[in-house]
């Protein structure tokens, strides 16, 4: 690059909840630390989400570049029937790695890669043939990761054949048995292979991102650190929460229909508004989605809730009547306004009149409200969910619903007992407060001189040696 400045190469894996930490981690480098840039993406995407930020990205910054990598063709539907379709992603961008991502990396000049946690073992390799620094980008909680650290020293001590009890991560915290992410319970599930070569790879890293910060977790960063966790392990860069890329939201709203969510935000008196989403990721079951919204009809606040109908976006056709009946609609009209689009969650966590996050804890949104100091009833469903849960109970920014349903199980949490506990969050003043303290937490460490912000440094400085 220019003036020494590093050309750092990204590579994300699928699915918003590893693209949206990429294309922060793109900006800071790039406009906060004067890096190139270059982003390898696999289209088409899954998800038609990831395609029109993509799109809203280089649009926004014309100067970061564009590398695309091709897929090699797999069977998956009858290797893999039925895998989640961003997994089945991960194993076509894994296997096409190691034919495909030499060349690119070559032609392009690089200082570095930053690959994706879940491309390690396969992105390693690739570029240490080539001598190019190859750097590991988690995009979930320190904690999540610290387990994921150790999950293969784990397995090697209680030998093949045994079940997953509690993990007791060293320095860190005992993850009991019904925590661990549901996937590695099946050591023959295609997320379990990739979980576990990605986890054994780490020490052969030359250095471990995190979008995660010291005052929101510290054992776990400082046992990652430390050498606790695992030994052997890289430098640990935690350089979270990544702020969102304003520039490229209002990109994205002049690309895009916008729903009529923000005019009805500005109606509402402050804090007084429950946001509900489960992410980009996952479907309630039909059933649990009537429970909520009965849930939140008889909670009696205001209500912003972004409904998802099937896995992947693309296929998400039926009508929101379909899905939760007219009456529904009609009864909580003014008062709640539900939709299926995507709405700027980042701007509406910002937003004076939203008050409390019925989150299902990816990451993203965790890392979402502690800088919006917006409190959390944390209502895990799924893989990290439930150890970022904890996080989110542990660190003040709210409440785990721990009795509540957890993907694979039977039970549906009923509309009582959502409408009582959402009630009992919106009258807590000390959860609110503990929040804007975690707020405060999350400025200071991006700030220049701040813990996350000398770390963001320190890696740049990595890759210019
Ligand atoms: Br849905 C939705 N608008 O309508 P997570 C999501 N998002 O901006 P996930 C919107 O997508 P993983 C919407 O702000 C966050 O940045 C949200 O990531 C944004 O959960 C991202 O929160 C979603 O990590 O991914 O999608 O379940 O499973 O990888 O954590």
């Amino acid at each position: 690059g220019s003036r020494g400045a590093p050309h750092i190469i990204l590579l994300p894996s699928a699915g918003m909840g590893h693209l949206v930490p990429f294309t922060r981690l793109a900006v800071a480098l790039f406009a906060g630390h004067g890096c190139d840039i270059s982003l390898v993406t696999a289209l088409p995407t899954v998800s038609s989400a990831e395609s029109s930020h993509i799109a809203a990205l280089y649009a926004a910054f014309p100067a970061i570049r564009q590398l695309d990598l091709r897929l090699v063709p797999f069977d998956a539907s009858s290797e893999f029937p039925g895998a989640d379709p961003f997994y089945v992603r991960y194993e076509a961008l894994r296997r096409s790695a190691p034919l495909l991502l030499g060349p690119l990396l070559a032609g392009a000049g690089a200082s570095a890669l930053v690959a994706d946690i879940a491309l390690a073992s396969v992105a390693i390799p690739v570029a240490r043939e080539l001598h190019v620094p190859c750097f590991v980008f988690f995009t979930a909680s320190a904690t999540m990761f610290s387990f994921k650290a150790y999950f293969p020293t784990y397995l090697d001590a209680v030998g093949a054949g045994h079940g997953v009890g509690d993990v007791d991560v060293p320095g860190v915290y005992r993850i009991p048995s019904s925590s661990v992410p549901q996937a590695l319970h099946d050591p023959d599930n295609i997320f379990t292979r990739q979980f576990v070569a990605n986890g054994r790879a780490l020490v052969t890293a030359d250095g471990l991102l995190v979008n995660a910060f010291h005052a929101m977790e510290p054992e776990a960063v400082e046992a990652l650190q430390g050498g606790s966790v695992v030994s052997g392990l890289p430098l640990v860069f935690a350089v979270g929460p990544l702020m969102p890329v304003n520039d490229l939201r209002e990109t994205r709203e002049a690309a895009q229909e916008q729903g009529d969510y923000r005019a009805w935000l500005d109606e509402q008196p402050p804090r007084s508004v429950v946001y509900v989403s489960f992410g980009s990721r996952k479907a309630l079951p039909k059933d649990q989605i009537n429970e909520l919204a009965a849930g939140l009809e008889a909670c009696g606040h205001r209500f912003l809730w972004v409904v998802k109908g099937a896995v992947v976006d693309r296929d998400d056709a039926g009508e929101l009547s379909e899905l939760l009946g007219e009456g529904f609609l009609r009864r909580v009209q003014g008062r709640g306004l539900v939709t299926k689009s995507w709405v700027e969650q980042e701007e509406v966590l910002r937003h004076p009149a939203v008050a409390l996050f019925i989150s299902h804890c990816g990451w993203n949104s965790v890392t979402e409200s502690a800088s919006n100091g917006v409190p959390v009833l944390a209502w895990p469903r799924f893989a990290d969910q439930r150890v970022n849960a904890r996080v989110v109970a542990r660190a003040g920014l709210g409440v785990w619903a721990e009795q509540w349903s957890w993907e694979g199980e039977e039970a549906v949490v009923r509309a009582e007992e959502i409408a009582e506990l959402v009630m009992d969050a919106m009258g807590d003043d000390g959860m609110a407060e503990k929040a804007a303290n975690v707020r405060e937490a999350a400025s200071r460490a991006v700030a220049d001189g701040g813990t996350s912000y000398r770390s963001l440094a320190a890696f740049v400085r990595r890759c210019t040696a």
